[in-house]
Formats: structure tokens, C-alpha cells, sequence
């Protein structure tokens, strides 16, 4: 049966940001009396500091006090999933911007004001800011992960080609538009109420509970939306939150503490860096016999969620490939940088830069082109993982062929050969990049969600998940979703904030997964609901077959046909009649688990998969480039919402574009973040993104997800990673032998540096011409 829905598709926040009227965290009138919190964050990126000196502040204007560790009333400790991460520091410092002191005001500026003229005296370490130093010092998280399958080290020795060598990709800053922020209000007794920028509304509860030493149901945490947040508030809202409700437990008084920019940047983790080591064999035919891989992931100080992100760089090391012999080895790396946490794609993008690095390095080899390896590799139906899970309902082939018959792979292959057979100054370049990504929280147990439905007297509808609102659109899905499992129009029914007394234990926001697991629930509850409905009107009407009756449409039918009741009407009898015109319901992902002492197992519901093909033409004088074209057909199974979707679709690639060619973080050696504003970090605008955005569809049902509809929030990010290659297409049509390294991203700086570092080599290496020479001076005059 199928469900109409009125009402258009939209982003239903949509009005709301046009008019400037959506309410974030800092939006809410103020309370009366509330102060303003700002963090003072160690300036060593390794050491220790002693003797802390407050008394200056403390005595300057507005300031109300300046809060510790040791005025902590319960545990100082915030680590999502290993206890290494104290909320405030106790002496030792493991990064620059690692928090010290909340230094409270009665405005913001008094709190910046007086921040300043905290001192104290520091003892400083050597830093360590790569991965592979860290590594080489044994200064690993956890225990490095192994996924295997076959048998590689046989495999290779059969290889007609063997390539190895090495890819780096940087980190990412998130860039959410709105900076971490929380406001905690006390209510009565020891409860507060936390208003808070994140992702996991229950990871707030939990662990301002533990930092006050309250029972978790005494704090109430609530989340209207978000102004972004990308993974940077999946876990790393946590500690803002918790330092504005240590303190308003403290004081007893409203606490407000949001970020500016530039603590943000330098005080918050990021994308993680990673640096890969590969070996990769072929046969002649450019079949892929064997993959090795040794990822050195950039952890940052502290643990976060660093090994889970790590697990998914393993699950997503072969991208949309099958290859029978794999091994793939990854490290989480501790450095003096701000812990790094999860980012769209969590460790994913990582693992796929560096197999697209290997098979671009085979391509050359093997003097075929790139396409070609990637085609002909694609993973097939009920092909294997190599963590055990084999591919199903697979569309890794499906898509790409799709893209190619819409598109023409080989026709933008020509056209560029065309262009630079003419051309010297300008080179085109032309990339294919598939993805296939798994869907569900590797983690199994985070695959659990509930809903609560609220059917009020006059048929207006309350709904209440753990979904959070960041843009993403997840409202306005879980708005379709229940207009249709309800049968009536979407105008009915109101999202609520997201808040942990109306659901508990919720999961965070994450993983591309929010409206697959709060979706379930919503099913589930509107389906109890309507149980109950079907039961009434039967009764009422005098029928035995209640299967026979549907909602649909505002609508009751009976045997396909429409009756005299209505949405309303039966609303009205149901309360009438003191039949619950509430549920609540759990939906938990079925099918999923994974062993990980064998690395084994079904660890995703499903996977979605894509093919991206780009076309971008470099300037081979300045190394600027023109991203022209970003044609695409994408797995979207039966979507309930497409323009939410197109939105997810066109942002992604613009975030993996953008970590990929532009953005480039920068640290000196003291592990200090010298890209730290917006003047010293560039991401893509709308002037960058290419001219032409094709997006073909694949929308065949999957059954894995609510009304046949597939998860979009990560997997576009990776079609971005095509970019990189497809510039270093262009770069060697301009040079066919030059040593290009792999090493993202792949900014116009570094174009230009690598497409001309053999002239420069010479220039370096000629002979200082004599000062006094005539020559000399008649050679630099004429330049
Ligand atoms: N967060 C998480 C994630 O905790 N587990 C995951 O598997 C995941 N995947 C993507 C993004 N966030
Ligand atoms: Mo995420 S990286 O799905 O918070």
C-alpha cells in the first residue's frame, strides 16, 4: 500500500533561517542574572603548569570567580570511551588550548578581559605533532587493528606489477557556522537544565552528571537545532557543556559560555590526519590480486573517539572494490595536538584516499588509465569484505555504470586528451571516484533509538526522537515519515526539541543513521497508535476484518474505500472512548554484529554506494584550478525527502572537495594551530564548487531502511576525494614523470610548487652568479 503524503517536500526549518527567526543556543532570551563563561587553555602544546595565578583577575571588573579542577564536586573526567580526558587540567597539558580555568563574568568581555591576566608558571615538553613520530615512539592508543583476507604476502609474488609507496591527508577543521556554545539554568534543588550545541544530548547528561556528582536524572539537557556540526559536536560539545553546568552548579546562577572562533579552531580537535603506507599488485589486466596498508592515524592528546574512527578507516580501506587478498593495518597515533574526533565520514575518507592513492600509483605503472583499474575492480554482488561481510543488493557496478551511460566517462577522457594536445598553459584533468559506505554505528550497541508521539484532541500531532536538528534536515524526514505512517498531512505534526526527559539514553546524532534509527522508532510508535485507531473503528463500525481498514490520506478506508471517518473524528472517539492517544517505541537495527577478535562479521545494515566523475582544468603558470564539472549517480534508495537529500548531497561534496584541494591546517612545530581564522583557513564558496553538478539517481527499495529509503549524510563527502585526482590528472598531462606525492590536499600553492619543483631544483642548484659581474646585473635587469 502506499501512503500519499500532503503537503510539499521541504526543508521545513527552511521559513524559519530565511527570517532570521530559528532559535540556536545563545537566541533564547536570557534568564536574569546570567554570567558568562570563558576558558583559559594552556599555551604549551606539552608540559605542565604550576602556580596558577588568579588574584589579577579575580579582581577585575565583573568577574565573579574563576573555577578549577579542584573546585570540581564530583569526577574530573569527560572521555567519551576511555577515562584519559579530564574536564579542566590538573597540571599536565597535552595541547595548546588544553582548558585550565573557566574564568566567570558578568559579560563575555569582562570574563575575555579578565582571562588575560590569568598567569602561571609552565614547564615545557617536547611536542610531538605527526603521526609517524608518535608511532615510532611507541605513543600508540588502544591496540593497532588488523583486517585480513586471503593470503597477501603469497599474492604478491604472483603480481605481474607491484606498486608501493606513500599518501597523507590532512585533517579538517568542521567550520560549523555556529561555535560550541552551552547555557545551563539551575532549576530547583541540585537540577539544572542544559541548553547545549550537540549532537548527543545523553553524552551531556551523563557527563555533567559525573562532573557534578548528581544522579544523571537531576540534569535535563534540551537541543532545539544546530548550526552545524559535522561530527565536531558529536562528541566535543560534551566539555563546554559540562564547564557551564560545573559552574552553574557552583554559583547557582545561569552560565553561558560560547566559544569565539578562534578558541574554537584551537581548542577543539578535528578530522584526523592520517598517513598511509601501500603495496598494491595487479596482474596484467589490471585485476587488483593484493592490497597491504599501514595507516598511522593523527590521534591528537587524548583518546575521544579516535579508535572507532580508526575501525572505520579499516572497514572502508578497500572503498568500493573487492580485492581477495587484504591487509590492512592502522595505528592510533598520540600526538600534542587537540584531540581529533569524529568528521562526516569518521576514518572512512582516510582509508579511501589511500587505496585511490595506490591504484592511481598502478594506473601509472601499468600506463592504463585510472577508470579502468577502478571499473574493472568493483565490488559484485555477494563479493566478501574483508572484515566478513559480504555485499548485498550491491550497486557499486549499477552506479557507475549508471554515471557513465548519463555522462560518458570515455567522452571526458577525450574531450581532455583533446584540450591538451592544444594547450600548454592550461591541462585538463579528468577523475572517477566510487564509494561505498556502511551504514550503522560500528559500534552496535549506539544502533538503538526510541520515539514518543503525542496525538493531541484536535488531531495536531507532537513528535518526539533522539534525532538532532543540525541542518541536516532529520525534522523535516521524520515529519514525512510520520505524516505517512499516520496517514495524514505533514501540516499536523510538530518536531520537538530534542530533549533527554522526554527520551532517554539516546545515541548521538551520527553516522549517517539519525533518520534510519529514529525514523524505525517513529514507524513503530505511529504503527502502535494506529493499531489501537483500527481496533476502534472497527468496533464502531461493526466489523470483524480490522486488517481490512487503512488510514490514508486524512482518511479511514474500509476495503479500499473511503468511510465517514476522518483523522479527526477518530482522534475525538479515541479520547472519548479513553483509549491512549500516546506511544512510545524502540527500534533497534536488526542483523548487525561484529566479533572483534576474529575482525569478523555484519558490522553495517547496509552499504550505499555512488560513482563521481570530474572534470577540472589547471593553469599550468599560477597551479590555480577550475573544478568544472562533478557529474554523479547516487544510491538514494526510495527517498522520503529528495530535496533534504539533494541538500546532504551537495554539501558533502563541497566538505570533501574542500578537505581534499583547499583546506589546509597548519601547525608549527610547538604544535601550535597557525591556521586558526578564517583569514588563514579557505574553504570552498560557491565560486569554487563546480560549474556543473550533475546528479543521476538510483532509487531502487532497500528494505534496511524506513520506507525504503537509504542514509545520505556521509557517504557524497567521498565523491570529493575524486577532485584530488582528477588535478593530478591535469598535472600530468603537463608532466608525465615528475614526482607527484600524495598528499592532500592539494592546494593551488602545491600545484604549482610540484608541477615546476624540477626548474626549481635547477634555479636552486645553479651557480650564484658573481655580485660583481656586469653580466649578471644585464641578466637581472632583463628578467
Ligand atoms: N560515530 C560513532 C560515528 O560513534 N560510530 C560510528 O560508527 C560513526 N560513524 C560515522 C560517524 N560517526
Ligand atoms: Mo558523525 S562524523 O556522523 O558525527
Amino acid at each position: 500500500m502506499f501512503r500519499g503524503q500532503r503537503g510539499p517536500m521541504k526543508h521545513y526549518d527552511a521559513e524559519l533561517h530565511t527570517r532570521g527567526e530559528s532559535l540556536y543556543v545563545d537566541d533564547v532570551p536570557e534568564p536574569s542574572g546570567m554570567l558568562h563563561a570563558v576558558i583559559y587553555s594552556s599555551p604549551i602544546a606539552h608540559g605542565r603548569f604550576d602556580a596558577l595565578q588568579l588574584d589579577r583577575a579575580l579582581a577585575a571588573d565583573g568577574v565573579v570567580d574563576i573555577i578549577t579542577a579542584d573546585d570540581i564536586p564530583g569526577e574530573n573526567q569527560v572521555g567519551p570511551v576511555v577515562e584519559d580526558e579530564p574536564l579542566l587540567s590538573e597540571g599536565e597539558l597535552n595541547f595548546q588550548g588544553h582548558p585550565i580555568a573557566i574564568v566567570v563574568a558578568e559579560t563575555h568581555e569582562d570574563a575575555t578581559h579578565a582571562r588575560g591576566l590569568i598567569d602561571a608558571a609552565f614547564t615545557e615538553k617536547e611536542a610531538v605533532v605527526t603521526a609517524r613520530e608518535a608511532h615510532d615512539r611507541g605513543d600508540i592508543l588502544g591496540t593497532p587493528r588488523t583486517f585480513a583476507m586471503g593470503d597477501v604476502d603469497d599474492a604478491f609474488d604472483d603480481c605481474d606489477v607491484v606498486v608501493e609507496g606513500r599518501a597523507d591527508c590532512a585533517g579538517q577543521e568542521h567550520l560549523y557556522l555556529e561555535t560550541q556554545r552551552a547555557r545551563a539554568v539551575p532549576t530547583e534543588g541540585d537540577r539544572l537544565r542544559v541548553y547545549s550545541s550537540t549532537q548527543s544530548p545523553y553524552a551531556v547528561q551523563e557527563s555533567a552528571a559525573r562532573v557534578i556528582g548528581v544522579a544523571e536524572h537531576k540534569v535535563e539537557v534540551d537541543v532545539i537545532r544546530l548550526g552545524g556540526a559535522f561530527g565536531g559536536k558529536e562528541d566535543q560539545a560534551t566539555h563546554w557543556a559540562c564547564m557551564s553546568a560545573l559552574a552553574s552548579e557552583l554559583l547557582d546562577a545561569p552560565v553561558q559560555l560560547v566559544l569565539h572562533r578562534v578558541d574554537d579552531m584551537k581548542m577543539t580537535g578535528k578530522r584526523h590526519p592520517y598517513s598511509a603506507d601501500y603495496k598494491m599488485g595487479l596482474d596484467d589486466d589490471g585485476n587488483i590480486v593484493a592490497y597491504e596498508v599501514r595507516h598511522y592515524q593523527n590521534a591528537g592528546a587524548k583518546t575521544d573517539l579516535s579508535l572507532a574512527v580508526l575501525e572505520r578507516t579499516l572497514f572502508h580501506s578497500t572503498n568500493a572494490y573487492y580485492i581477495p587478498n587484504v591487509r590492512a593495518y592502522a595505528a592510533s597515533c598520540q600526538t600534542n595536538i587537540p584531540p581529533n574526533t569524529a568528521f562526516r565520514g569518521f576514518g572512512g575518507p582516510q582509508g579511501m584516499f589511500a587505496i585511490e592513492s595506490a591504484l592511481t600509483d598502478a594506473a601509472e605503472e601499468l600506463g592504463i588509465s585510472r577508470e579502468e583499474i577502478q571499473r574493472n575492480n568493483l565490488l559484485d554482488e555477494g563479493q566478501s569484505f574483508p572484515y566478513g561481510q559480504r555485499a548485498e543488493r550491491c550497486r557499486a557496478q549499477k552506479t557507475w555504470d549508471r554515471a557513465d551511460e548519463a555522462f560518458d566517462l570515455d567522452e571526458m577522457r577525450a574531450n581532455a586528451e583533446a584540450f591538451n594536445e592544444d594547450h600548454d598553459d592550461k591541462k585538463k584533468g579528468v577523475a572517477a571516484m566510487p564509494v561505498c559506505f556502511g551504514i550503522s554505528f560500528t559500534g552496535t550497541f549506539l544502533n538503538q533509538a526510541s520515539a514518543l508521539l503525542h496525538v493531541y484532541t484536535d488531531g495536531s500531532v507532537s513528535l518526539s526522537t533522539g534525532g538532532v536538528e543540525m541542518g541536516q534536515g532529520v525534522n523535516s524526514k521524520l515529519i514525512n515519515i510520520a505524516a505517512r505512517a499516520l496517514g495524514i498531512s505533514t501540516d499536523r505534526i510538530k518536531v520537538e526539541t530534542t530533549n533527554t526527559t522526554r527520551i532517554a539514553n539516546m545515541s548521538p546524532s551520527a553516522a549517517s543513521a539519525t533518520t534510519d534509527l529514529n525514523g524505525g522508532a517513529t514507524i513503530l510508535a505511529a504503527e502502535e497508535l494506529i493499531g489501537r485507531f483500527r481496533e476502534m473503528v472497527a468496533r464502531e463500525m461493526g466489523i470483524q476484518d480490522d486488517e481490512n481498514i487503512e488510514f490514508d490520506d486524512e482518511q479511514v478506508l474500509y476495503r479500499g474505500k473511503e468511510t465517514d471517518w476522518d483523522w479527526e473524528r477518530v482522534v475525538e472517539q479515541a479520547y472519548l472512548s479513553r483509549i491512549s492517544l500516546s506511544a512510545q517505541a524502540f527500534y533497534a537495527t536488526p542483523n548487525i554484529w561484529f566479533d572483534k577478535d576474529d575482525e569478523e562479521g555484519r558490522p553495517f545494515a547496509y552499504h550505499v554506494y555512488g560513482a563521481a566523475f570530474f572534470e577540472v582544468t589547471v593553469d599550468t603558470l599560477r597551479g590555480t584550478y577550475d573544478i568544472e564539472a562533478a557529474r554523479l549517480a547516487h544510491d538514494l534508495g526510495r527517498t522520503v525527502n529528495k530535496l533534504v537529500d539533494i541538500g546532504q548531497i551537495e554539501g558533502g561534496l563541497a566538505q570533501g572537495i574542500g578537505w581534499m584541494t583547499l583546506e589546509e591546517l597548519a601547525y608549527g612545530d610547538d604544535g601550535e594551530l597557525l591556521s586558526s581564522a578564517l583569514s588563514t583557513y579557505k574553504t570552498p564558496d560557491g565560486y569554487f564548487m563546480p560549474d556543473e553538478l550533475d546528479v543521476e539517481w538510483i532509487e531502487d527499495e532497500n528494505p534496511e531502511g524506513p520506507y525504503g529509503s537509504k542514509a545520505v549524510g556521509e557517504p557524497p563527502l567521498m565523491y570529493g576525494i575524486g577532485a584530488y585526482f582528477a588535478i593530478r590528472d591535469a598535472m600530468r598531462a603537463f608532466d608525465a614523470d615528475a614526482d607527484f606525492p600524495f598528499h592532500a590536499p592539494l592546494t593551488p600553492e602545491k600545484v604549482l610548487l610540484q608541477l615546476h619543483q624540477s626548474r626549481l631544483d635547477d634555479m636552486l642548484e645553479a651557480p650564484v652568479p658573481d655580485e660583481e659581474s656586469p653580466e649578471s646585473e644585464v641578466a637581472l635587469a632583463g628578467e
